[in-house]
């Protein structure tokens, strides 16, 4: 079963795992540089089924960050919470306010002045994606731009887009994580993936970054043509946080089940114009979710 590639790797992790203190203060385990690969033809999608990993929520930020949105109002009213923590974070520190989360989020999605002043992430991933600045003043739409060359020239080695926009790291709430998109195409027609994700969250991120980048291959596959062939996942700094240990002993005591299907239901007329109704997933009977904290 493919789950195991995953599996395999937290086990890696949690036995073998440099510890350290990281950025948020909780430490890690961490290796450094991992593969895992996914078949992705007769519609399989590896969304993990050792534990329920909350797969909409995956394929509305994905659908999000195709719109160039970087403000999570948009994500809020959608009801996706993931992204909160590091706007909430930056309100309680620049104003001292220990205002809660729920009271935040609502705020953040009934006051539009309260959301442009709070709820920025900074030119994240949609930015990049869509309107990356370039030094000549011009804005470059790096996925509109992949969309064209892998529906006219097929066999080229130069179809990806780019999170790390080094003169804006700076003002962004993270640097991308899930950094590189690379695509390539097989003679038969088959568009396959490689996502370089320089920094994963093991047990929390890893299994959103798998199902998000599916549902982007799925919806360019279709926009270009092709059938979707296989994500190649390359981790480069791959760590468990020490507060998910015995969620991972958890998950690796689990038998894998087979992987869904996920469908797109409708042709989309452009790359802009798909919706989280337009993915279908069938035969999806995970294992019980395991909660875990987030390192902010
Ligand atoms: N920071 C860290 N430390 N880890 C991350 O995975 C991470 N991911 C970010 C931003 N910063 C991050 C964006 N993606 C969750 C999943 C993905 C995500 C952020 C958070 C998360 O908390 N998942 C929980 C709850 C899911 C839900 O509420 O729907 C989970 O159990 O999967
Ligand atoms: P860093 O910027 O210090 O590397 O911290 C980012 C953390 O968030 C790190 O634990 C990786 C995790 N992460 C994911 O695993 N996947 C994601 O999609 C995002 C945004 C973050």
């Amino acid at each position: 079963h493919p789950e195991y590639q995953y599996l395999d790797l937290l086990a890696q992790v949690l036995e073998s795992g440099d510890e350290r203190v990281d950025r948020t203060g909780v430490g890690t385990r961490s290796i450094f540089g991992a593969m895992v690969r996914f078949d992705l033809s007769n519609d399989t999608v590896p969304i993990l089924t050792t534990k329920r990993v909350y797969w909409k929520t995956a394929v509305k930020e994905m659908l999000w960050f195709l719109t160039g949105g970087t403000n999570i109002q948009p994500l809020l009213r959608e009801n996706v919470r993931i992204w909160t923590d590091w706007p909430l974070a930056a309100y309680r520190r620049e104003t001292g306010e220990n205002i809660t989360q729920e009271a935040f989020e609502q705020r953040i999605v009934d006051d539009d002045a309260f959301a442009t002043r709070w709820g920025e992430l900074g030119p994240v991933y949609g930015k990049q994606w869509r309107r990356w600045l370039g030094s000549d003043g011009e804005e470059y739409d790096q996925i509109a731009d992949l969309i064209r060359t892998l529906r006219e020239n097929p066999a080229s080695r130069r179809m990806l887009f780019h999170g790390w926009n080094v003169a804006e790291l700076g003002a962004m709430a993270l640097p991308p994580c899930h950094m590189v998109y690379q695509y390539h195409v097989t003679s038969d027609g088959r568009l396959n993936c490689l996502l370089f994700q320089r920094s994963v969250d093991l047990l929390l991120g890893a299994a959103f970054n798998y199902v998000g980048a599916t549902a982007l291959q799925l919806m360019l596959a279709q926009q270009a043509g092709l059938r979707p062939g296989e994500l190649v996942w390359v981790g480069g700094d791959v760590h468990l946080y020490l507060n998910h240990l015995d969620q991972a002993r958890e998950q690796i005591s689990r038998k894998p089940r087979p992987f869904p299907r996920m469908k797109l239901l409708r042709h989309a007329k452009s790359i802009d114009d798909y919706r989280i109704e337009d993915f279908e997933v069938e035969g999806y009977t995970p294992h019980a979710a395991i909660r875990a904290e987030v390192a902010v």
